[in-house]
């Protein structure tokens, strides 16, 4: 359970939730974006006490909308009997002080809520660090809004200042000073993770970071591919804190890191505070990015954890793409899903079904070329033959008496994809380094 102690809306019971849709967008979107932002304030121990979408061509800079439809969702917060109202959307800090005002309530957006659940989950010292950086500097541009009512009640006269600027002042500088202090220990930490990267990396192992959407099942991967016990939960953010672990895969030493998991909006201050920890991910030898296969909204969290990737400098060109949850599909959405991403390997961490061609994928990226593989093909696929020995190397091949044939060969990933329903899957990273060996 989150440590709701560590939230600053521990006094929230229930919220009403409002996204805001331009008029072009589709309403299955809001109603998905919705959905997620229950899911995290439900993380966080609040319930739901209804949900709104409100429809804007432009935002405006007041309340993000005309007084009409601002009184319009402060009524059904108030019916619907909402201590607070949840914005999917980044509310600046005087449109938040507007909307406090006007509804008598607290209202928070989105990326507060993430910030709360990253300060909830944050269990090691730099995790800690990183989180009370983030949300100092997401607080500093708002301490105004905190004094407003001292200003207002102690203003002094003309031309001299209030108690609450004073306190304002005072504020800023001691959140500054905190700032700094903050992120002096975070680069110390920092240091010496880089001096421990420096050791692995004349010890030539192999670095590949697990990266993807929260809840993707990034760290189930890690556990199914290094036999590991990583936390794994049905929960966003159930992973703040980078896992490493180390492994063989095909006889080659491995080291696979879990990462902390991508959401839409991620707050801009939570990536850069993050930075080091996604370090990781930036200085891997190449990324893996877990795709929940069964999520209506692939598209969009395949988007948001790229361009996540892409702000923390990490390269894609060498990505391996993984389709976990396989086992939640039938045979058509797998077909559908694969046919829309044919370089990516359909997984599925709880069955362990496709961990094999997987590993064999990750063996390909770290020696430079694909293992060779042992595959029965029956007469009537025999055209695969053809296939095997144009674009690969084919190692041996024999003939039963029945006409199937079987075959050792190392085949480039496009046409594994066509051979994968007759690799005899049991064979093991034994049967490999046989094979290499003889
Ligand atoms: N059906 C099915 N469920 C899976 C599979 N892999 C993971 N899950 C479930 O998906 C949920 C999330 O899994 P995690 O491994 O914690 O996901 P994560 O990406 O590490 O999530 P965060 O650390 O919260 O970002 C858990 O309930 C898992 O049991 C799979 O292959 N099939
Ligand atoms: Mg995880």
């Amino acid at each position: 359970m989150i440590d709701t102690e560590k939230t600053s809306h521990k006094l929230i019971g229930s919220a009403f939730l409002v996204d805001i849709r331009s008029p072009d967008a589709p309403t299955e979107r809001s109603e998905e974006h919705l959905a997620e932002l229950e899911k995290l304030v439900e993380t966080l121990g609040i319930t739901v006490a209804g949900r709104q979408t409100a429809t804007l061509r432009h935002p405006k800079p007041r309340l993000l909308m005309g007084q009409g439809k601002a009184a319009e969702i402060k009524d059904a917060a108030e019916n619907a009997g909402a201590e607070a109202i949840v914005f999917d959307w980044e509310l600046s800090p005087s449109q938040q002080k507007n909307w406090e005002k006007l509804t008598g309530k607290p209202v928070v957006d989105r990326r507060e809520i993430i910030l709360d659940i990253f300060a909830a989950r944050a269990t090691s010292k730099e995790a800690a660090l990183q989180v009370e950086l983030a949300r100092m500097h997401h607080m500093l541009p708002r301490l105004a809004n905190a004094w407003t009512h001292l200003s207002r009640q102690k203003g002094g006269a003309k031309g001299t200042r209030g108690e609450g600027e004073k306190q304002i002042e005072v504020d800023r500088r001691l959140a500054r000073d905190r700032i700094a202090r903050l992120r002096k220990e975070l680069r110390n930490i920092g240091k010496r993770r880089r001096l421990g990267r420096k050791k692995r990396t004349r010890a030539s192992v192999t670095d590949v970071a697990i990266v993807g959407y929260t809840n993707a099942g990034k760290s189930s991967l890690l556990n199914a591919l290094a036999g590991s016990d990583a936390k794994v939960e049905d929960k966003l953010f159930a992973t703040l804190d980078p896992t490493t672990r180390q492994t063989s895969i095909m006889g080659l030493n491995i080291l696979l890191t879990d990462t902390v998991g991508f959401v839409r909006k991620l707050p801009h201050s939570l990536v850069e505070t993050f930075k080091s920890t996604l370090e990781e991910a930036a200085l891997a030898d190449f990324v893996i990015l877990v795709l929940d296969v069964s999520e209506p909204y692939l598209d969009e969290h395949e988007e948001v954890s790229i361009s996540v990737l892409h702000e923390l400098g990490v390269d894609t060109s060498n990505m391996i793409t993984v389709l976990n949850k396989i086992d939640l599909l039938d045979t058509d959405a797998r077909d559908a899903a694969l046919a829309k991403r044919p370089g990516a390997v359909p997984v599925s961490a709880r069955s362990s079904e496709g961990l094999d061609a997987l590993k064999s994928m990750i063996a390909e990226r770290v020696s430079g070329s694909p293992p060779p593989e042992v595959f029965e093909i029956p007469p009537q696929d025999h055209d695969l033959l053809e296939l095997a020995c144009k674009t690969g190397r084919v190692i041996s091949l024999q003939f039963d008496d029945d006409g199937k044939a079987v075959m050792t060969a190392v085949v480039p990933w496009e046409s594994r994809n066509l051979l994968a329903q007759h690799r005899v899957d049991k064979h093991s990273t034994d049967n490999i380094q046989e094979l290499q060996t003889t």
